[in-house]
Formats: C-alpha cells, structure tokens, sequence
C-alpha cells in the first residue's frame, strides 16, 4: 500500500487531482475528505494542507506527495525530492514599494520586510550579509508597505499583477518554484517498486502533456521532403489514401516545434490537418 499526500484545497488540487486520474488512480471519494482510497489500485490519497505536507511527509506518514516545491525549503523537511510537475509554477521575490530607492540587495539593510516565509528569507539574507528585521504574517503580505507594517515584503509571485495592484516592485527572486512529487527517505528503499510504479505513470503522463499527435494527407510525392521536416520520434506512419497518389502521414511532435512544422509541412502541400492531444505516452 502507498500513501499519496496531495493539498486537500487551494491552489495545487485540481491539478494534482487531475494528475492521479491520468495515471489511472481512481479516487473513491473527493473533496472533504481526510483519505480516500484509490479504488482500483493499492494506494491511498491524504488530503492534507500544503504548509503541513512536509511534516507528514519527514514522519513517514505518507509515502508520496504532490507538494509546492517552496514550501519543502521552506521547512527544510528531509525529504526527496523525485520530480518536477510543471503546474502551479511561482517564484519567491522581495518587493518594495515603487517609490522606495532600491539599488540592490544591500539596500535591504536595516528594512523591516513582511512575510510567511521567514526561514528562506532568512538564509537569503544571511548569504548576502544583509541585516533586516522580519515581520511574518501568514497572508495578505503585500498590503504590509501600505498599512506601514513593513518596508518591504517577500511573498510568491506567479503573474505579477498583486504586487502590481498594490504599487510593489519586484527586486529580487529568491527561489523558484513548482508543484513536485516527493517522498520519504525510508519509503524509497522499503517500497521502491510501488514508486518506481507510480513515476513511470507520472512521466508517462508529463510526456504525452509535451506532446501532440499529428495527422495529415499528402500527395505521394512530397512524402519524403514532408517526412525530413517532421521531428519524429522513431519514423511517420504511412498509410494510403483510397485516392490514388495521395497518402496521410501521422506523427507525435513536441509543443514547441509545433507552429514551426505546421507552417513547414503546409508550404509542401501537407493537407487536412489534424491535431490530438495524446492521454499517456509510454517509450
Ligand atoms: O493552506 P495550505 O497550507 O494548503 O496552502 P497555501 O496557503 O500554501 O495555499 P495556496 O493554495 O494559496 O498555494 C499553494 C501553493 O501554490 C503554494 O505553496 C505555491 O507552491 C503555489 N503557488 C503558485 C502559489 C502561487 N502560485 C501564488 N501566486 N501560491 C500563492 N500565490 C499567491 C501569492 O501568495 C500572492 O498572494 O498569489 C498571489 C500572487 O499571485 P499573482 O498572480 O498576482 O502574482
């Protein structure tokens, strides 16, 4: 049996659901709940706050946890860190208020600066022999300059615009972040299968994210220049048209080729193109 945390709401749980269901992991109950047990698979899922995953996580209460990367740093839990999800993807940043001089870090010195993140604040500071007085809330951290709680703040940032809205000025990103699966140390080695299990899934699922499958027709002579075009994974598949002459082609490209190629293949006669996303993706 594996032990699955994910974040029981807020930010990271539709996403982390939607991850256990394209792995296959189908869950008996929802939302509200403290645990649910994966029908169809020896696992059970924890629902659990985000900011207390690590703890859970360290004690070997859960084996596995879908978990904001910022806040295994921040409590500096002894965990492994197995994989990047690319979801939930934010930055940790020091702030000032607009009309504040800022030049560099230095310029921290002295400041009084709001926020929930005082342990990797600290370390940061500490690295680069700044003195400044911490003030640590646990939300609403960019109204602190405002309300003359704070001098500066530091907080997550993903689009940019709550700093923006409260006339704060982005200085200095102190940690990338992104939601991550992690695990207990003790779990890796006791129940290593099942985890290597559950990756291989993760990966399958991330892969095919990356990826769309491809399908057009051709007339057969342009198969060759329209095949060297394609970056495919292994070699097209070709299949004949009813109409003679004319073949379809169907590939898997990455994302990012993805306008490239099309205008390309498009310039070489490729016609009726479609495009699918791809559910999993098993190399
Ligand atoms: O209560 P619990 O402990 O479960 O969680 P939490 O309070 O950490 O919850 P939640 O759901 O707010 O955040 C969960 C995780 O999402 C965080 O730990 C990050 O890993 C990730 N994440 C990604 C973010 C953001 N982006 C984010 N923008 N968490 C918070 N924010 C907040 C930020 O604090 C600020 O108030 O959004 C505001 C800024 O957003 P922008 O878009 O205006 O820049």
């Amino acid at each position: 049996m594996i032990r699955i945390a994910i974040q029981k709401s807020g930010r990271l749980y539709d996403d982390s659901i939607d991850l256990l269901r394209r792995c296959g992991l189908k869950l008996d109950n929802g939302k509200g709940q403290l645990k649910a047990k994966i029908k169809n698979y020896d696992a059970e899922v924890f629902f659990l706050r985000n900011s207390d995953i690590p703890q859970y996580l360290e004690d070997g209460v859960v084996d596995l946890a879908i978990i904001g990367e910022n806040v295994i740093t921040e409590k500096d839990a002894d965990v492994t860190h197995l994989l990047g999800l690319g979801f939930s993807e934010c930055r940790l940043s020091i702030a000032t208020p607009k009309e504040m001089i800022y030049t560099d870090i230095k310029s921290l010195e002295g400041a009084k600066i709001a926020t929930s993140y005082p342990n990797t604040l600290k370390r940061f500071l500490a690295k680069n022999n700044v003195n400044a007085e911490l003030h640590i809330i646990s939300g609403s951290v960019e109204i602190a300059p405002n309300i003359g709680l704070a001098d500066a703040i530091c907080d997550l940032v993903s689009s940019g615009s709550t700093l923006f809205k409260n006339g704060l000025v982005e200085q200095e990103i102190i940690l990338e972040s992104e939601a991550v699966i992690a695990a207990n140390k003790k779990s890796i080695s006791d129940k290593s299968e099942e985890i290597e299990e559950i990756l291989f899934r993760v990966r399958a699922v991330l892969k095919a994210e990356e990826n769309r499958y491809i399908l057009f027709n051709v007339p057969d002579d342009k198969i060759e220049i329209v095949s060297s075009i394609l970056p495919v994974l292994k070699s097209p598949t070709v299949l004949p048209l009813m109409i003679e002459g004319w073949s379809s082609i169907h590939t898997v490209i990455n994302q990012k080729d993805f306008w490239n190629v099309i205008s390309q293949i498009k310039k070489e006669g490729a016609e009726g193109i479609l495009v699918l996303p791809i559910e999993n993706m098993i190399l």
